[in-house]
């Protein structure tokens, strides 16, 4: 008996093996949950079909979330295909390449948008085309990943910190919202971890090394401890959590000398 048996979800964000929203995906089908998954652009097509096929009933569809489009035809797929939703898995997040090295300052407008479109909206976007299918499930929730770089300056994070704060606030916002139909809505803030996303940032080894040595537990996060958090605020053991962000860091943000 699962903690998230005869449970649906959609998850966002799945690019290959190594992405956050793929270990949440382990975490919450290891735990009983049936899945959605979807997958911006056919590029990465096949690499998500052939991850959601080692999970049972799983399903996949396209979607990019900077789409108006793409969002409601996801959401009438899976209103069609599994009628009704539990959870609803955003990890998704994108600034332009030239926005996330050097300084803040020389952000121009729209590097700013597209990292504020596809980072933040997004997370309102999804969660408004997914309501009425949420509204069915009898423990609803949301989650969205999130990094320390949104309230301290992290460098090199820049536009990205800015797009992470307002994520961040539009957890709150929704959760007070969407509370009073029983919709709870919260984010994990990740320590940093060597995916795809992060691989191409200048100086990340050294960051991860940085983190590793600073942190309490002396190390950094694994992925499966993301996964475990997920499927907790999934779970009715967190009904009584919403508007809030959970650090998974080792404890990374405790620290001041
Ligand atoms: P990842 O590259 O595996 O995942 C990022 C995903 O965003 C990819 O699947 C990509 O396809 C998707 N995406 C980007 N633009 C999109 C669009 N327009 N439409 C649909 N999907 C789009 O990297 P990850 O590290 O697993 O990142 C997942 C989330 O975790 C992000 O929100 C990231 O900010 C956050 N996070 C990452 C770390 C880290 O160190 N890796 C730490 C904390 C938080
Ligand atoms: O949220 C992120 C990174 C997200 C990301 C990564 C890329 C790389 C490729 C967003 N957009 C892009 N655009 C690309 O073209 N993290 C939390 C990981 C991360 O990125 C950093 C970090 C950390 C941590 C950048 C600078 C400093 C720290």
């Amino acid at each position: 008996m699962g903690l998230l048996d005869g449970k649906r979800g959609i998850v966002f964000g799945v690019a290959n093996k190594r992405s956050i929203a793929w270990a949440i995906a382990q975490a919450l089908s290891g735990a009983g949950m049936r899945l959605a998954f979807t997958y911006q652009g056919e590029r990465l097509k096949e690499n998500v079909e052939e991850l959601a096929a080692t999970l049972p009933g799983s399903l996949v569809y396209p979607c990019d979330v900077s789409s108006d489009g793409e969002v409601a035809a996801v959401f009438a797929s899976v209103g069609r295909d599994l009628e009704r939703l539990d959870t609803l898995v955003h990890s998704v997040g994108f600034a332009r390449r030239e926005d996330l090295e050097g300084t803040f300052v020389t952000t121009e407008r729209e590097g700013f948008r597209v990292a504020h479109d596809v980072s933040a909206y997004s997370l309102v976007g999804l969660t408004r085309a997914a309501l009425p299918l949420l509204e069915r499930s009898d423990g609803p929730s949301v989650l969205a990943m999130t990094y320390l770089g949104s309230e301290r300056v992290a460098a090199g994070y820049n536009v990205m910190g800015v797009a992470k704060a307002s994520l961040e606030a539009a957890v709150r916002y929704l959760a007070a919202d969407l509370g009073p139909r029983g919709i709870r809505v919260n984010a994990i803030s990740a320590g940093p971890v060597n995916t795809l996303a992060a691989r191409g940032i200048r100086g990340f080894t050294d960051m991860l090394k940085h983190h590793a040595d600073r942190a309490p537990l002396r190390r950094n996060v694994e992925l499966r401890e993301i996964g475990d958090t997920a499927l907790f605020l999934a779970s009715r053991m967190a009904s009584g959590i919403t508007g809030e962000v959970i650090y998974v860091d080792c404890g990374y943000r405790i620290m001041a000398v």
